[in-house]
């Protein structure tokens, strides 16, 4: 477990900056007594102050409304997008110092500085309480504690955006977020509304894609990719600016789950992806993403066949190379998820010196949002100095008062410029001492008008479908039917369509058949071909089985000798084996000792877990074949194209008429075939190679080729 304690220290000007000075606010109340908010010990809080045992509650009980008033007030609005997250500490290391021709950003070349970071993952459209693994973008907020103040870098698991002015951006939320009238549905884009405004807006089309995508369904916040979105600007020390795009790469390679076994998990954990976030860091598996950037010097402005200031737009990674930059590694969970995930306040404009804007119109309206949304969530203009949002610098200006003001400024001045306190807070400098703002010259009209370069809505939707491969391209077809067979306008559904017939024909074709509406008879323009490999979640890293979570079903009877040994070679290959059995405890082996249950069958389910193994012992098989969640288990993890194994009688339970792989029969020590592993051989027979080709199924993440259409789900 990771506490403030045995945190790894390296002293003033590192990683653990941020803790430090968290610490100075940590309360801890063990051998503490009760008090009231003004100190004084109380010795009762459980019955109010009364006239009489059965009386009225006197005002005088200012014990008992002290208690309800703060309970009254212990709610502040949630987000109005991104409610739903989950934050965790840790620090950022560049490998070298390779950006610093480009940037004086200290934090991204000084490859001995280890900047503290706060990261925020969220979902977008679901409310504080709503399940995780809901079709959705993912947020993947990060807060840089730099030597230089505090720089934020709120990206999403996605590269491109809805929209391409922030204008249009409370219409889009209002489409997505539940419907007005009745608040129906909760944390689902398969409504009409949403779908109307896609329909009438194209520019929506590509992130779209990326929506119905595998990206929207992460399977952990440690597998997943975020993105700056917009182009920024780095700035060197001669003030000269060069475009970038931020990327984090997580370092497990991004892996999704599937669509059916989201809205199982809905029900089963909710909290899966947060649960999967703290237990890994509580574990001490931690997080890791490598941050790479694109650069496009300014001379190559307008070389793209797109504008750079279009967030509807990627620079394909085989047109501009992400080249690496440095690691950040989460370490540490928060101590109380209101004061420090709630609390934190993440601004696009907060940007340090050797960083600047574009005139991306997206971006442009963020930094205005961000500033005004914290005003209202959490009541006040001193929210920087809310624990988590402070910065490691000092703060030394003559911003004052206001509510919730906690700092006490000494002295008669609080103006600029004065005599009477020595003229401070003095002006620093010079550049790159000092934040400068980019030189950029700008000249035009006042005019209300997209420019003519953002128009192009269609050709990178179809280099995104292009790039899938095909059982990626079978999962957005699903989830275009399953999403517009949730609306009930069928003009709606057709508008759809006819704009997917722009992305390509072949897919509006596919997606009508499923949904009852006209095909569209012919194709608006030819596919232009080309795509982009690195948008393919089957070209990640699929190397290891590092924290993959195994169920290994065991009952009475179960050869205790294999699973023992099992239960080691898995964790040497990194994975976190759980034994499960019909019920919780333990069970009796087929030698007659006792093997500890992690838990029971039914309380579990196969959507929790990457993979399953099915041990020998005859009476331990038949009693898992006659136990309907142990067989449910098993062909949904099948199902859901899962690494699944078996061996010795437990090969019998896989032998269904649905399961259409290669098993072990005879003699036969290990046969893999489409994810499945099997070995005829048990006990101290059972070869060490067996774990190793189930640790190889679990790092592939799924066997895709598996044909599973015909398996119950
Ligand atoms: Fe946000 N967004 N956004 N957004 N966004 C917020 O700020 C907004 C956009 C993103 O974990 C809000 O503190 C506008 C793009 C993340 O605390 C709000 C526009 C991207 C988070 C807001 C956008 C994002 C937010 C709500 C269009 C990816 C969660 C609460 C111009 C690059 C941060 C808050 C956290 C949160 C406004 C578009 C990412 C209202 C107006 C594009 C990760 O300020």
């Amino acid at each position: 477990m990771s506490t403030s304690s045995d945190r790894r220290d390296n002293g003033p000007g590192g990683a653990d900056d941020k803790q430090r000075q968290l610490d100075a606010v940590r309360v801890d109340l063990t051998g503490t007594e009760l008090t009231t908010n003004q100190g004084v010990k109380i010795d009762h809080t459980d019955d109010s102050l009364t006239v009489g045992e059965r009386g009225p509650t006197l005002l005088d009980d200012f014990h008992a409304r002290e208690k309800i008033t703060h309970f009254d007030h212990e709610r502040i609005p949630e987000r109005v997008v991104h409610a739903r997250g989950s934050g965790a500490y840790g620090y950022f290391q560049p490998y070298d110092d390779w950006l610093a021709p480009y940037t004086v950003a200290e934090f991204l070349t000084n490859p001995s500085v280890q900047t503290p970071t706060f990261v925020r993952f969220s979902t977008v459209a679901g409310s504080r309480g709503s399940a995780d693994t809901v079709r959705d973008v993912r947020g993947f907020a990060t807060k840089f504690y730099t030597r230089q103040g505090n720089y934020d870098l709120v990206g999403n698991n996605m590269p491109v955006f809805f929209i391409q002015d922030g204008i249009k951006f409370p219409d889009f939320v209002h489409a997505v977020k539940p419907e007005p009238h009745n608040e129906i549905p909760q944390a689902q884009s398969a409504h009409d509304t949403l779908w109307d405004f896609v329909a009438q807006q194209p520019e929506t089309l590509h992130m779209i894609m990326w929506l119905m995508s595998d990206r929207a369904l992460p399977r952990s916040f440690r597998m997943m990719q975020g993105f700056g979105v917009h182009t920024f600007r780095l700035v060197n020390a001669e003030g000269r600016g060069t475009f970038v795009k931020f990327h984090w790469k997580p370092i497990l390679g991004v892996h999704s789950l599937v669509w059916d076994e989201c809205q199982k998990i809905a029900g089963k954990d909710p909290d899966f992806n947060r649960r999967d976030l703290w237990e890994s860091i509580e574990a001490g598996n931690f997080p890791e993403y490598e941050l790479g950037v694109q650069l496009v010097p300014e001379s190559d402005e307008f070389a793209f066949d797109f504008d750079l200031l279009d967030a509807t737009k990627i620079i394909p990674e085989e047109q501009v190379p992400v080249r690496p930059v440095g690691r950040m590694t989460l370490n540490h969970n928060p101590d109380n998820f209101f004061a420090e995930t709630e609390q934190v306040a993440f601004h696009t404009a907060n940007i340090v010196p050797g960083i600047d804007f574009t005139n991306d119109p997206l971006l442009q309206t963020r930094n205005f949002s961000y500033l005004d949304t914290q005003l209202i969530r959490l009541g006040g203009p001193n929210f920087p100095f809310i624990p988590v949002n402070q910065a490691i610098t000092p703060v030394t200006n003559n911003q004052r008062d206001g509510y919730h003001q906690t700092m006490i400024h000494k002295g008669r001045t609080s103006y600029f410029k004065n005599t009477l306190s020595g003229g401070c807070p003095a002006l620093g400098g010079p550049w790159p001492d000092v934040f400068s703002h980019y030189q950029e010259k700008v000249e035009g009209h006042k005019i209300r008008k997209r420019s003519e370069s953002f128009k192009d809505f269609y050709s990178q939707a179809t280099l995104f479908w292009n790039s899938m491969s095909d059982p990626e391209k079978k999962h957005i077809v699903a989830a275009f039917r399953f999403e517009l067979g949730h609306v009930a306008h069928k003009h709606v559904r057709q508008a759809v369509v006819d704009q997917l017939n722009h992305v390509d024909h072949n897919l509006a074709v596919m997606v009508a058949g499923g949904i009852g509406v006209n095909p569209p008879e012919r194709e608006v323009q030819p596919n232009h071909g080309r795509s982009s490999p690195a948008l393919s979640q089957l070209n990640t890293a699929m190397d290891s089985a590092f924290s993959r979570k195994v169920a290994i079903l065991v009952a009475e009877g179960v050869d205790g000798v294999a699973v023992r040994a099992l239960v080691d070679q898995l964790k040497e290959h990194g994975a976190i084996p759980e034994l499960l059995a019909p019920h919780d405890g333990a069970v009796r082996t087929a030698d007659g000792d006792e093997l500890q249950v992690d838990a029971a069958i039914n309380t579990m389910a196969s959507v929790l877990y990457d993979g399953v193994v099915v041990p020998c012992g005859p009476q331990s098989v038949q009693m898992l074949a006659s136990d309907g969640y142990a067989v449910h288990f098993v062909t949904e993890a099948y199902k859901h194209h899962k690494a699944v194994a078996a061996f010795g009688a437990g090969v019998d339970l896989l032998d269904q008429p649905w399961a259409s792989v290669q098993l072990a029969r005879d003699d036969e020590p290990v046969v893999v075939d489409q994810g499945v592993v099997t070995s005829a051989k048990a006990r101290n027979d059972l070869p060490a190679e067996f774990a190793t080709a189930f640790c190889d199924a679990l790092a592939k993440h799924r066997a895709w080729e598996r044909s599973t259409d015909g398996v119950p789900a």
